[in-house]
């Protein structure tokens, strides 16, 4: 009593302080709701304006380094904001040395940007004109702000340290997220043990291949070239479609007609390397890690994937890709990833840009004397750009009539994956004119989505497009197709398969025994489909044949959803409890190879104890 009598109460001083709440409350809520977290978890927000307001009461005498420290705490916020709207996630320090990641995304930023986001700052602002005149901030007197804070303080951290709702806040809260992800770097190494490794490389040599039916085995080995092409941003949600009358993907559409082995519950299993992820997933049959980008954080291990084993069946490999060598580190993992030899813009003539690389039509010209001059057997992997994010074409290069309606990025979508199908039907016909065609096996899919949850207007107009609700199944889903000129065989499957199937699907195709290190599964040899996702939909999450099963955002299993794949209605969440441990469970395992650099050792073990290397 006798301190708080002490206290100097200036009329102005509450109302500031009231004022100054009032505008956390608004920014901390514009954050929250526009970050998802749920109704029942609003209690989190008190802590995130509690910590704000124990940074103003700290920093009361220091009027530079509260405007500083709070500038740089809703830089962050800011920062989040428009990651969460384009990845589902907050920003993580992993991820931050990943220069090529942020020009990725600085390229979309303008898009993903609304002019309500300035909210954030409006307690910086508030504060800036409340003290305009004075050079220290008195709004407490000293000894309250030390009471409160006294008080503050200990609330936060007990707050936090509650096991029930940590998982929750950690996930949700802005303060607790960036702690957790500071003091959890460390922890994030795995390494394989010895049992581990022998239950690897035990499955790898039983699994399927014990049941294997041998369908479809060896109906591409007589090919002479292997044609792999990822292309950009192409979801399965366009093919066969038309917009207004006018076919979207033509081209597509013909190869799908004859000699195609088509899936249509194919998903995309990026991580936070959007398509560099779909790469390493495809050519390794491994997943992605989360906390950085798998092309740079392991750009000196050993990996044993498509490259690799091709050559070892007597292929060369190439890749293909009309942008800098230096982007997704390419230039530096893809000898690692065993191509012999990589073309990257510098190699090309480079004519008018489309987005911010190789026109896919120059690029497909281009590489087709390239492949002409190729003697004996050939891998090729091919990387197009065009269809990429913000979809922006020169006038003449758009020949798809939108609707007014339409004159955003579901429309420019449409525009620009119209524009690819073309270049794609054109390299087609090169290989045709060239006599490679009939000699090949042309496999492609898409890399991730076009059109993600960020963009509202998109959205709607996308819902309207399909006639069914915009989920992230929809949104993962993309085509694989096996083309396989001559092999009579047209089949579209419906199995649920991701990018960490290709692999083991392809090795079948071409008549070469799996004895490698695939954590996929071969999609023409197996009963049951299966795909574990990690990001938008997080770690535990799945697509099997029948539903999909999200993770919460809190990581609790019983807070969760699942609906059916193809009808989405409500799954009973008890049902997903398998798939959702296996799913987490293989995942970790990936990464535990990963991390701990064994893939070759797995290989190894695996030649060693092949019969075939036994008796040779
Ligand atoms: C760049 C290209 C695009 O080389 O592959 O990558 P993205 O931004 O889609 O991850
Ligand atoms: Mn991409």
């Amino acid at each position: 009593m006798k301190l708080l009598h002490k206290v100097n109460f200036r009329s102005d001083t509450i109302k500031h302080a009231i004022i100054l709440i009032i505008c956390y409350l608004i920014k901390v809520n514009y954050f929250n709701f526009s970050t998802g977290m749920p109704l029942n978890k609003i209690s989190y927000s008190v802590v995130t304006v509690s910590v704000l307001f124990l940074l103003l009461t700290l920093l009361y005498k220091l009027r530079k380094w509260y405007i500083v420290v709070s500038f740089a705490v809703t830089t962050i916020m800011f920062g989040d904001l428009l990651y969460f709207r384009y990845f589902n996630d907050f920003l993580s320090v992993k991820l931050m040395n990943q220069a090529t990641f942020v020009g990725s995304v600085t390229s979309i930023i303008v898009s993903i940007f609304k002019p309500t986001d300035l909210i954030l700052f409006i307690d910086i602002i508030v504060y800036m004109v409340l003290t305009k005149n004075k050079n220290k901030l008195e709004l407490f007197a000293h000894k309250l702000s030390f009471i409160l804070t006294l008080i503050i303080l200990p609330t936060v951290i007990l707050s936090i340290s509650f096991s029930s709702i940590y998982t929750g806040i950690k996930k949700y809260e802005f303060f607790n997220y960036h702690v957790y992800d500071l003091i959890s770097l460390d922890t994030e190494n795995g390494n394989l043990t010895n049992e581990e490794k022998n239950a690897v490389v035990d499955e790898m040599r039983s699994d399927y291949r014990d049941s294997f039916s041998g369908n479809y085995f060896g109906l591409a080995a007589d090919k002479r070239n292997v044609y792999v092409v990822q292309i950009e941003s192409l979801q399965n949600a366009l093919i066969g479609k038309y917009y207004n009358g006018q076919e979207i993907t033509p081209n597509i559409n013909k190869l799908l007609k004859e000699d195609s082995i088509y899936f249509d519950h194919y998903y995309q299993m990026i991580g936070k390397g959007n398509t560099s992820d779909a790469e390493f997933t495809t050519l390794n049959s491994l997943y992605a890690i989360t906390t950085g980008n798998t092309y740079n954080v392991y750009e000196n291990n050993n990996f044993y994937g498509m490259p690799w084993i091709l050559r070892e069946n007597g292929y060369s490999a190439t890749s293909y890709h009309g942008y800098e060598a230096g982007f997704w580190n390419r230039e530096n993992i893809y000898p690692q990833e065993g191509f012999e030899l990589s073309h990257f813009e510098p190699d090309y003539i480079l004519g008018e840009k489309i987005v911010f690389g190789l026109d896919d039509h120059d690029f497909f010209e281009q590489t087709l004397p390239m492949l002409k001059n190729q003697e004996g057997k050939n891998f090729n992997f091919l990387v197009t750009l065009s269809s990429h994010k913000p979809f922006t074409l020169p006038e003449d290069k758009k020949w798809i009539q939108l609707d007014e309606a339409d004159e955003n990025f579901f429309g420019h979508y449409i525009q620009s994956v119209h524009y690819m199908d073309d270049a794609f039907g054109k390299f087609i016909e090169g290989l045709k004119e060239e006599g490679l065609y009939e000699d090949s096996i042309i496999v492609f899919y898409g890399d991730h989505f076009g059109i993600g949850m960020e963009d509202e207007v998109a959205l709607e107009r996308m819902e309207n497009f399909l006639g069914v609700p915009y989920t992230f199944e929809e949104m993962f889903n993309i085509p694989l197709v096996f083309h396989i000129p001559g092999s009579g065989v047209s089949v579209t499957k419906d199995i649920t398969g991701g990018q960490i199937d290709l692999l083991p699907t392809l090795l079948n195709l071409l008549g070469i025994e799996n004895n490698y290190l695939t954590l996929g599964q071969d999609l023409l040899n197996s009963e049951n489909g299966f795909v574990a996702t990690q990001t938008f939909m997080e770690k535990g999450s799945f697509i099997d044949d029948e539903k999909v099963f999200q993770i919460a955002r809190d990581g609790v299993f019983e807070n969760s959803t699942a609906y059916t794949r193809d009808t989405h209605e409500p799954v009973d969440i008890a049902s997903c409890r398998a798939g959702y441990e296996y799913a987490i469970k293989r995942i970790n395992l990936s990464k535990k190879i990963t991390e701990s650099d064994s893939v070759m050792d797995i290989v190894t073990e695996l030649m060693n104890k092949n019969s075939k290397y036994e008796i040779e």
